[in-house]
């Protein structure tokens, strides 16, 4: 059973650990959705297995599973995977698990944030996300951890990365969006980070990659790898659509001190050539009215800095692109106490992420 605490992790000397701090393992959730992937899930399956064994060799995976697949996947992964059957709508667990937050003695409690599929009516992905809200819950109270109340606050776990010491990133165009927390300013949402996560230093990039279907989630953008030291998605080609975003989230993030009055250190990871959906990709995901429409021609958000970070290792995105091994050799050298390991997950950005998207760390308690 988990107990609903009705504070707030600061006041109670809790604070969220970056990615990069030991973890209890991680939560993942398994695709089914045929109006966001692409062959009635199959591809995405394999690439969702592919992305749950390589963690696997870091650390412990738990993999919420609905009923109706429980037996195939179950037979499916090595016992060492827990397979768990869980109710929820599509399988973000990055923003539909529960963010973790520790304090000095270890102790592990669990943030139960508002969900509205991304927008909610107003340019929401899909409707409805009954099943998703309950997710985070049902992970803490599997867990045994308590759970902070926060649903007042919509917030999805991709649209922030921390350091661990206090500095936060995130971006305009998804925190300051009319369609997550309209009545709130950024003084509000700057007071609710504070006080949930315990950071004093918000770092304000204006906004994601475009053609990103979450109206602008950092993890497509940059990532903490250390204090003090951020991977940004780049590209070099001033033509690009992208190159506007990155080069002013570079010079946000160049002239940015962290809580510890730091410069930051930035290390750009080009992104791979432009990926598109093509009629044929598009033709493959079923058609629903309810949830956002997969057009042909809609460039990916694809970036390598969608990566994992877990006990020992990193998980990578490929996609079969030129640039696939230069980007692995380059997050190879940023992480080099960790052995990088490289999955194609072309097929989970045809859904609009990847890797960091699809899981959720629990930090060791
Ligand atoms: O954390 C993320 N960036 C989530 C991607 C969600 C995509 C929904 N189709």
């Amino acid at each position: 059973m988990s107990y609903t605490i009705n504070s707030r992790p600061k006041l109670d000397g809790f604070r969220m650990p970056a990615e990069f701090e030991p973890h209890e393992g991680t939560w993942m959730l398994w695709p089914t959705r045929t109006d966001t992937w692409r062959l009635g899930a199959k591809p995405a399956q394999d690439a969702f297995y592919a992305v749950a064994l390589a963690i696997s060799q870091f650390e412990a995976v738990n993999l919420g599973v609905l009923g109706s697949q429980y037996e195939h996947v179950r037979s499916i992964f090595p016992p060492e995977i827990r397979v768990i059957e869980l109710s929820y709508n599509d399988a973000w667990m990055r923003d539909i698990g529960p963010t973790f937050v520790k304090n000095d003695q270890g102790e592990v409690r669990g943030i139960d944030w508002g969900f509205n599929a991304w927008g909610g009516l107003k340019g929401g992905l899909y409707f409805p996300w009954d099943q998703d809200l309950f997710v985070k819950q049902k992970v803490l109270d599997i867990e045994r951890q308590s759970r902070y109340d926060a649903s007042h606050f919509i917030l999805e776990g991709g649209s922030f990365t921390v350091d661990g010491e206090g500095t936060l990133i995130t971006t305009e165009q998804c925190l300051l969006n009319a369609n997550r927390n309209p009545d709130m300013s950024r003084e509000d949402i700057e007071g609710q980070l504070k006080d949930y996560l315990n950071v004093e230093k918000m770092i304000w990039l204006e906004q994601g990659m475009r053609d990103d279907e979450t109206d602008g989630h950092v993890d497509e953008v940059a990532a903490f790898i250390r204090p003090g030291a951020v991977a940004l998605s780049w590209t070099d080609d001033e033509n690009d659509p992208q190159y506007p975003v990155l080069s002013s989230a570079y010079e946000v993030l160049k002239n940015a001190v962290d809580a510890k009055g730091r410069k930051l250190e930035i290390h750009k990871i080009h992104i791979p050539e432009q990926i598109v959906l093509s009629d044929e990709d598009a033709r493959l995901i079923d058609r629903a009215r309810q949830s956002y429409s997969r057009n042909s021609g809609t460039r990916l958000a694809a970036t390598y800095v969608n990566f994992y970070i877990c006990n020992g290792g990193v998980v990578m995105p490929a996609f079969g692109d030129p640039r696939d091994r230069e980007s692995f050799e380059h997050i190879q050298c940023l992480f080099p106490e960790r052995k990088v390991v490289q999955v194609n997950t072309r097929e989970i950005a045809y859904g609009g992420g990847n890797i960091h998207c699809i899981t959720q760390q629990q930090p060791k308690a």
